[in-house]
């Protein structure tokens, strides 16, 4: 079953976010298999964005994804890659459409409040960049037959 990476970051947990970011994921359906919240070390924040280290913005992304706790979390489900991307909306918040997480609660693309992978191989690499094996949770909600045919 697909996997994808999110992670709210630090503007959303000091905004009180948290609670607001999570119900939309799990009323849409997806399944939480892994949650912790923790503060990235530079090196991680490095390696998660290092597709972005020769951009202009790259120190002051790491800065800011350092600069308090974010919530790591993996969610599972059918087309969960796309969909979370949906979810969140837009890189820059003003063109993010009404009703997505950025287009909701942000104005200003170095405070968009969350992560998203944006495939299937950068999904796998950060789960694997930010979670052990261990610390995630295979299961199967009971709800799951009024969800899927
Ligand atoms: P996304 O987070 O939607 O996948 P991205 O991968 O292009 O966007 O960029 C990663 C993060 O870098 C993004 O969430 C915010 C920051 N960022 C992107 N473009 C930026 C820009 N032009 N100026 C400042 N920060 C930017
Ligand atoms: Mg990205």
């Amino acid at each position: 079953m697909e996997r994808t990476f999110l992670a709210i970051k630090p503007d959303g947990v000091q905004r009180g976010l948290i609670g607001e970011i999570i119900k939309r994921f799990e009323a849409k359906g997806f399944t939480l298999v892994g949650l912790k919240i923790m503060k990235a070390s530079r090196q991680l924040a490095e390696q998660h964005y290092d597709v972005h280290k020769e951009r202009p913005f790259f120190n002051d992304l790491v800065s800011f994804i350092i600069s308090g706790p974010l919530v790591a979390m993996v969610w599972e489900g059918e087309g969960v890659i796309a969909s979370a991307r949906k979810i969140i909306g837009a890189t820059n918040p003003l063109n993010a459409e009404p009703g997505t997480l950025r287009g909701d609660f942000g104005i200003s693309v170095g405070r968009n409040l969350i992560h998203g992978s944006d495939a299937p191989e950068t999904a796998q690499k950060e789960i694997a960049l930010w979670f052990k094996d261990e610390e995630l949770v295979s299961w199967e909600p009971s709800l799951k037959s009024w969800l899927v045919e």
